[in-house]
């Protein structure tokens, strides 16, 4: 009996494992004030200082809001005051090629456009990746896609939120033509909580 019990429980163990999973904060790096953010892989444009990229720690501790344009896409530009990101993005696209209709980005919960893999037409924002599931097949789901989109490939704008609803630091990836990517690359890999992709 002892032992049918523990075979049980391994069974159990084994069965409960994927539903644990999916709600356990996966990959969860946070950029909150007590944490060291993630160093990207590319130099830094930061309120218009030139730094490396292992200087991003120097704003630990508060959000940053970060943009890369496809056509520069080894410098990640960054500003500590949210109004003047919106500004920057805003002069950007008032000169930028018209979207169309149907764009789209693929994201990915592996790197290189590996593993789980979601389309989001343009015009089209999740305020809470919690709400969507992946790895979806017959015998339920791998997860959900809060904290675990790791690349992108994007034909069309998009703007990845480190919090649910449209908050935290951001990270906005800006005239995407068949155009993929690491978010490792610019520091925000597993750490997407939100997402727009505007049009
Ligand atoms: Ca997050």
């Amino acid at each position: 009996m002892a032992l049918l019990i523990a075979a049980m429980g391994v069974l159990l163990g084994v069965a409960a494992a994927p539903a644990s999973a999916g709600n356990a904060p996966v990959g969860n790096v946070p950029v909150g004030p007590v944490h060291a953010r993630p160093v990207p892989k590319v130099p830094l444009l930061i309120d218009g200082v030139r730094l490396a990229p292992k200087e991003i720690s120097r704003f630990d501790g508060r959000p940053l809001y970060l943009f890369v344009d496809q056509r520069t896409p080894d410098l990640l530009v960054g500003y500590t005051n949210e109004s003047e990101a919106k500004a920057e993005v805003a002069r950007r696209d008032a000169v930028a090629t018209p979207m169309s209709a149907g764009q789209s980005i693929v994201i990915y919960s592996g790197d290189e456009g590996h593993d789980d893999s979601q389309a989001i037409q343009s015009g089209w924002s999740v305020n809470n990746l919690t709400a969507v599931l992946r790895g979806c097949g017959l015998f339920g789901c791998a997860g959900n896609w809060n904290d675990v989109i790791s690349s992108a490939l994007m034909n069309g704008n998009a703007t990845f939120y480190a919090d649910p609803n449209f908050g935290g630091g951001w990270l906005s990836m800006w005239g995407g033509s068949n155009w993929r990517f690491n978010m490792s690359t610019y520091g925000f890999d597993n750490i997407t909580s939100s997402i727009n992709v505007w049009w």
